[in-house]
């Protein structure tokens, strides 16, 4: 941090800084949060406030901040090389080693990455590859991507347009041609009366009609996150993603699995798919690969879809200028070798992510909490009016809102996505450390709820 004053950088901020998926305006007058360093699981604001990082940055800080080997890999690599392209029948080692190490930690299929720089140019990636994959086998038709409502894939025109957000698709002309949505499988949402295993069956079969009313012979591919992140940690029901393979191998319908909140150990193994037990075609990454350190994004290519490009494909015409940037490659395989070192992996699936799921588990008995969902290091906690009929606030209400500013205001960060409450926090976190950020979560339902009654909501 200079020398400036907090109000000082808020004003240069408003002035200068248009920020992502923000109200301009609105920000303008409250001034931004500054968040000037970070150590372990822990921020500090520019008025010196610690904050505990229940978002793990924006679900990418994997193995927490201040990890000297990631900061000296980062430093290292620059001395040597800070930059060299791929194009052009050239390489730089940390890229390949990193290309060998993802295709050994990543399910057997994928023998072949593609990189970007985010997630968003990794969707970009996917739809140009679908689409190229199909014409080189000589199906040209088979155009149509099928994404999910409130599915999030990211902002490019691409990647908005395979996500669900609805926000999204009316500025900007969304979504482009060719890319059609199903209904996402939230049982709380739309479950009514089926358990949450049948429904997971009727959710998955969503996918099957609208392969039927498109035409299997035009439909190239479907998308979804294991869990969907940004939509809310909604965690599908455990017959869902299996119903949904069958589906897509029935109508030989490429099944891509967008990875980038999921990957790097997120749902207890390295890749969600692996937790939902799906074996996609494609996989999208980003975020934690790097634990957010450095941008670095890509897809892991699966062999049914590396074999034709490779073999039949000839020349892809598609890349970027920083498609394997040594230095975030030189990040990313000291990130997977600190997670590989310290086992963290296996400690989210036996230890931490059953830990996470018994203490969420005590919120229910709380009066606003309508229900609870983890998966490894992700959680969700509905907040609703009535528990017993299943009833949501009305949205206008913001009661998620509320909520989250008394997680600011107590040294939580915290997600709102409507009255939804989410956390995905760094996966090298102690238990002491769930416990105190339980402590948080907990005063802060409270506080809630009491501002919730006195407004007489309740
Ligand atoms: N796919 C998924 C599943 C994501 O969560 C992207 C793609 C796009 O990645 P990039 O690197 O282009 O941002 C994401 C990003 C939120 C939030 O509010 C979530 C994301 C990004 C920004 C905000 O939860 N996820």
């Amino acid at each position: 941090m200079s020398t400036r004053s907090t109000a000082e950088w808020q004003s240069a901020d408003s002035k200068h800084f248009l920020h992502p998926f923000t109200d301009f305006k609105g920000l303008a007058k409250k001034g931004s949060r500054i968040i000037a360093r970070a150590e372990n699981i822990y921020l500090w604001d520019s008025e010196g406030h610690k904050i505990l990082d229940a978002m793990s940055g924006l679900w990418c800080v994997n193995v927490g901040y201040g990890q000297q080997s990631l900061i000296d890999a980062a430093a290292k690599q620059m001395g040597e090389l800070p930059f060299y392209n791929a194009f052009f029948q050239t390489a730089t080692t940390p890229a390949i080693e990193l290309a060998e190490v993802l295709a050994e930690i990543s399910p057997p299929q994928f023998q072949h990455v593609f990189f970007t720089s985010s997630g968003s140019e990794g969707n970009d990636t996917i739809v140009r590859m679908v689409r190229r994959y199909w014409d080189v086998l000589g199906q040209p038709e088979r155009q149509v991507i099928i994404g999910r409502n409130n599915g999030y894939h990211g902002s490019t025109m691409a990647g908005a347009s395979l996500g669900g957000m609805s926000g999204m698709h009316v500025q900007g002309g969304l979504p482009i041609p060719n890319i059609t949505h199903i209904e996402q499988p939230h049982w709380f949402e739309l479950g009514g009366t089926q358990s949450r295993e049948e429904f997971g069956i009727t959710a998955a079969r969503w996918l099957e009609d609208k392969i039927l009313a498109v035409g299997p012979e035009r439909v190239a591919a479907f998308i979804g996150e294991p869990v969907q992140g940004a939509g809310g940690v909604i965690v599908p029901p455990s017959t869902y993603w299996p119903e949904i393979q069958r589906i897509c191998d029935k109508y030989g319908v490429l099944l891509v699995s967008d990875e980038v909140i999921c990957g790097f150990g997120r749902t207890g193994n390295w890749f969600g798919c692996e937790t939902m037990g799906t074996k996609p075609d494609l996989m999208t990454f980003a975020k934690g690969v790097t634990s957010g350190y450095i941008p670095l994004g890509g897809v892991m290519v699966g062999e049914r879809v590396a074999k034709v490009l490779i073999e039949q494909g000839g020349e892809f015409n598609h890349g970027f200028t920083y498609s394997g940037h040594p230095t975030a490659c030189a990040v990313a395989l000291a990130n997977i070798k600190l997670l590989r070192e310290q086992d963290v992996v296996r400690k989210v699936r036996e230890d931490l992510g059953p830990y996470l799921a018994q203490r969420f588990a005590e919120l229910n008995e709380h009066p606003l909490v309508g229900e609870i969902q983890t998966c490894g290091m992700m959680g969700a906690v509905q907040l609703v009016k009535d528990k017993a009929k299943r009833q949501c606030f009305d949205g206008a209400l913001e009661v998620g809102m509320l909520c989250r500013a008394h997680c600011f205001g107590n040294g939580l960060i915290m997600r709102a996505v409507g009255d939804r409450m989410i956390v995905a926090p760094p996966l090298v976190m102690t238990r002491a450390q769930i416990d105190e950020m339980m402590v948080l979560i907990k005063r802060c339902l409270d506080l809630t709820l009491d501002q919730v009654k006195g407004l007489g909501w309740l």
